[in-house]
């Protein structure tokens, strides 16, 4: 919509909230939810987005379709555009909506409220006023108008050669690394947060301090790797999300950001323990070792890291986040939700994606490359009308590519399911976890946020931040890893030139006789 027009609609909608009186009912502006099918694609879908509807959700099984609200001028729009329209709620002003998923592990759970469609995929339930509900992988609200963002596509080759810099990315990705934080933020160990042990029993967002010390144990170690850490506050009595960025070298390659809730819950009560391990200790765990490990890697576009609060209560900290950075420049997201549990039949793994955002099948399909290119023991699934319950989906409401990475949940012929049993319980434990899966999950997510960053793999090896030259900033980082052994957090074979485990007088020496070198 031009400014202008945009203007105008704006004090239209200032004009009827002041004339109509909050709550009282008037005939002529009671919103309806319709069901509008629709040509496949993106187009058709932009479409919609711009006419007089507030969009809630742009599904493409078993055939595309959206859900809006629309009031007596929407329903006249799309009347005499000659679409399809069937009426599910002729009374949708002030109505919550629960998007039901009917392809996952969750699907045959009882939820609230009255159905009002139904069509095998998907199922939408009305909720009456007042009601809580308890959420889960199994069903969304539809809460968060489409709003129609164009934008830059992400930088991607056609085919993945493999990179010998992403392999050496790879290779740092170990259990030894990984299980440790697992088991503080479980509460398998105590952690060391602000100098002192505290063990983490639950990560509810509810829970007061020990969320809030969860958070505090993330915040402590992403800045101790030097990027930029923020915390997000999307409601003051609740736990923020945390945002790490590494800036990119080129300012027109945008950000991407891979991402993952930190909070847990087991029953909806701030009291009760809740490790969270899998659900979703093991994502968490990926974001920060993502962190650890790239912070020592140069790339094109900038880096984001975040840890989301408020998931499980409904996507409040990734949606308040997603409505932040709408208008940014970022062109992909990668979301892990629940990557450690493999019980039976074999690696698989879901790719849930969503094809009715541009470019999000592409973003989709470099996970899947990345996973053969690497040749990681996994076999993935792509699914294009992806589950909307966790932190990926609020991104889809911009237009942003978002992909969730996560354990077989999705059904498919031939293909047992492979959910965790122990899903939002007090057992959703560390020593449930298949390691090499786990191990394996995050190392394809790490190798496909380096493709999707544009890891750079041609700076001179000593110029260790891509400046050009070798100098001052170089030497230092190197010093700075100084006694840094194998496995540590400190320690990145970037320093270590002569492999032998640790950063040493050789090594640094090495570095020092580069000074004023550009490499030629
Ligand atoms: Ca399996
Ligand atoms: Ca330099
Ligand atoms: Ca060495
Ligand atoms: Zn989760």
């Amino acid at each position: 919509m031009p400014r202008p027009m945009l203007i105008l609609a704006n004090s239209l909608l200032v004009l009827l909230l002041i004339v109509a009186p909050a709550g009282a009912a008037q005939p002529a502006d009671t919103q309806a939810l319709v069901r509008v099918a629709l040509p496949a694609g993106p187009d058709a879908v932009r479409s919609l987005a711009q006419a007089p509807l507030e969009v809630l959700a742009a599904e493409t099984l078993p055939q595309a379709y959206v859900l809006a609200r629309a009031d007596q001028r929407g329903l006249d729009w799309l009347k005499d555009k000659g679409y399809a329209v069937d009426l599910l709620d002729g009374d949708a002003a002030g109505a919550t909506y629960l998007m039901v998923d009917l392809a996952g592990a969750l699907a045959g759970r009882e939820r609230p409220g009255v159905e009002l469609y139904n069509d095998g995929v998907r199922a939408v339930r009305r909720l009456e006023a007042g009601r809580t509900v308890t959420l889960d992988k199994g069903a969304w609200l539809l809460e968060q108008p489409l709003r129609w963002v164009d934008r830059q596509p992400l930088r991607m080759s056609e085919s993945i050669t493999p990179l010998p810099m992403v392999q050496q990315i790879i290779n740092q990705v170990t259990n030894s690394r990984l299980l440790p934080y697992v088991n503080e933020l479980s509460g398998e160990t105590p952690a060391t947060i602000m100098g002192q042990p505290y063990t983490i029993a639950t990560r509810y967002t509810y829970s007061g301090v020990p969320v809030q010390k969860a958070v505090t144990y993330m915040v402590e170690r992403l800045q101790r790797l030097g990027l930029n850490v923020t915390t997000h506050t999307w409601n003051a009595n609740n736990p923020p999300n945390v945002i790490a960025e590494k800036p990119g070298l080129d300012p027109n390659a945008g950000v991407v950001i891979i991402g993952g809730h930190l909070d847990s819950t087991a029953s909806g009560s701030p009291s009760t323990l809740a490790p969270g391990a899998d659900d979703n200790g093991s994502g968490s765990v990926a974001v920060l070792v993502a962190a650890e490990i790239l912070s020592h890697y140069n790339f094109d576009a900038t880096l984001r890291f975040v840890l989301f609060t408020g998931e499980e209560q409904g996507l409040y900290g990734s949606s308040a986040y997603a409505a932040l950075v709408q208008n940014q420049d970022i062109r992909g997201v990668l979301n892990m939700d629940m990557i450690a549990w493999d019980g039976q039949g074999g690696p698989d793994m879901d790719v849930h994606s969503r094809s009715s955002v541009p470019n999000n099948t592409n973003l989709a399909n470099l996970f899947i490359d990345v996973v053969s290119a690497y040749q990681l023991p996994l076999t993935p699934v792509r699914y294009d009308n992806g589950t909307g319950a966790s932190d990926h989906a609020p991104f889809w409401s911009y237009n942003i590519p978002a992909i969730l990475a996560i354990e077989n949940y999705n059904a498919d012929a031939g293909v047992p399911r492979d959910f965790n049993a122990y899903y939002h319980t007090v057992n959703d434990r560390a020593q449930y976890f298949n390691n090499n899966y786990f191990r394996t999950m995050a190392q394809a997510s790490l190798a496909t946020f380096a493709h999707m960053g544009g890891l750079r793999t041609n700076c001179y090896w000593a110029d260790l931040n891509c400046s050009g030259q070798v100098d001052a900033q170089d030497i230092t980082r190197a010093a700075s890893a100084w006694l840094a052994q194998n496995g540590q957090w400190t320690y990145s074979p970037l320093y270590d030139l002569d492999s032998d485990g640790h950063v040493d007088v050789v090594d640094i020496q090495r570095f020092a006789a580069e000074w004023g070198s550009n490499g030629s």
